[in-house]
C-alpha cells in the first residue's frame, strides 16, 4: 500500500484492515460501541466485509438484504442473497430482508418496465427504491445509523463527477457521514470511505469471505464505472492519487477552505401515504412512483 508506504503479510493486513477502519469510525465520529447498526448488505466484497469488520470490532450490526428481483430464480439477486443469508448465519447475525415484489408488488425490473423509467436501465428505479426501504428499516429497527459499504474508489468517483461538472451542491454533501437532518431520515455512514477496492478485495479474499462475484447485470457502462476507470489511469501513473483526491477534498472543506454553498434545509414534511419525509406535495418520489 504505497500511499501508507506499508507492505503487510496476509496476517497483519487483517489487523491493519480492522483497526484502521476502526480509526476511520473515531476520525469521523460516525458512531460509538453503545450504537445499534443496520448494514447495508448486498452479498458483494465490501458489504459482506464491512460487515465482518464491525462484528469483530463489537459493534452490534443487523444485516439489510432487499431483493430487487434482478435476473430471475437463478439470477444475480437470487445469487446475491443466498451469499448474504450464508455470511448471517455462518456467523450467527441477523439478516432482514425485504423482498421488494414480496413486499410491493413488483420486482424492479417490472416497475422499471411499467413505469418507463430509465431507458431501460432499471438504476433509477432501483436507486430510489433501495433509498426509501434502507431509510424505513433504519428507523423502524430503531437503528442509529446504516451502514454503507462505499469505499474510497466509489467516493472518488464521485467526487471526480461532482467536480468535473462543479456540482457545488453536491459537493457540499459529500462526506463520510450524513447526519440525520430530519427525524424522518436515517443517518448514514461509511466506515470504508478511506479504503481502496483493492484492499476490501484483499481482505475479504484474505478472510475467506464468500462473496458473489458477478456486478448486478445492470452496472456495466454506469457512468461511475468510466470515472473510475479514469482514476486507475491516474493512480497508476501517480500511486495515492485517489487517496489524496478525495482525503484532502475533506480536510479542505472541514477547514472551511473551499467555498461551497450553505446548506439549505430543504422544506420537508410528511408524504401522505408512507409519512416519510419529502419536498413535494402530497406523496412522496417513492409512492408516487408505484402509484
Ligand atoms: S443494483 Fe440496481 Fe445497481 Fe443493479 S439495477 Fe442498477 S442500481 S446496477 S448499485
Ligand atoms: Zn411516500
Amino acid at each position: 500500500m504505497r500511499h501508507h508506504r506499508l507492505a503487510l503479510c496476509a496476517e497483519h493486513f487483517l489487523d491493519w484492515f480492522v483497526s484502521y477502519t476502526q480509526r476511520t469510525i473515531e476520525e469521523f465520529h460516525m458512531f460509538s460501541s453503545s450504537d445499534r447498526l443496520l448494514v447495508a448488505v448486498s452479498g458483494g466484497k465490501d458489504s459482506l466485509a464491512l460487515w465482518d469488520t464491525l462484528a469483530r470490532l463489537g459493534y452490534q450490526a443487523d444485516g439489510l438484504y432487499i431483493g430487487l428481483g434482478i435476473g430471475g430464480d437463478e439470477g444475480y439477486s437470487a445469487a446475491s442473497q443466498g451469499k448474504a443469508q450464508a455470511f448471517a448465519d455462518a456467523h450467527g447475525l441477523t439478516l432482514h430482508v425485504v423482498d421488494i415484489k414480496k413486499t410491493y408488488g413488483e420486482s424492479i425490473p417490472e416497475l422499471a418496465r411499467r413505469t418507463g423509467r430509465g431507458r431501460g436501465k432499471p438504476c433509477s428505479v432501483c436507486g430510489l427504491v433501495k433509498r426509501h426501504v434502507m431509510n424505513r428499516v433504519t428507523l423502524e429497527g430503531g437503528y442509529a445509523a446504516l451502514a454503507t459499504g462505499h469505499n474510497l474508489d466509489d467516493e472518488a468517483a464521485v467526487l471526480l463527477q461532482n467536480t468535473l461538472r462543479w456540482q457545488t451542491g453536491y459537493l457540499a454533501r459529500q462526506a463520510p457521514v450524513l447526519e440525520a437532518t430530519h427525524p424522518g431520515l436515517a443517518r448514514k455512514v461509511k466506515p470504508f470511505c478511506r479504503l481502496y477496492e483493492r484492499e476490501t478485495a484483499a481482505y475479504a479474499l484474505v478472510r475467506g469471505i464468500d462473496y458473489i462475484y458477478d456486478e448486478c447485470p445492470h452496472a456495466s457502462g454506469a457512468t461511475t464505472i468510466f470515472y473510475k476507470e479514469l482514476l486507475n489511469r491516474l493512480e497508476g501513473h501517480s500511486p495515492g492519487t485517489r487517496h489524496s483526491f478525495y482525503l484532502d477534498f475533506l480536510r479542505a472543506k472541514k477547514k472551511g477552505q473551499l467555498l461551497l454553498p450553505a446548506e439549505e434545509e430543504p422544506d420537508l414534511h410528511p408524504c401522505q401515504q408512507c409519512g416519510q419525509p419529502t419536498t413535494a406535495p402530497g406523496l412522496c418520489a417513492f409512492c408516487r412512483l408505484w402509484a
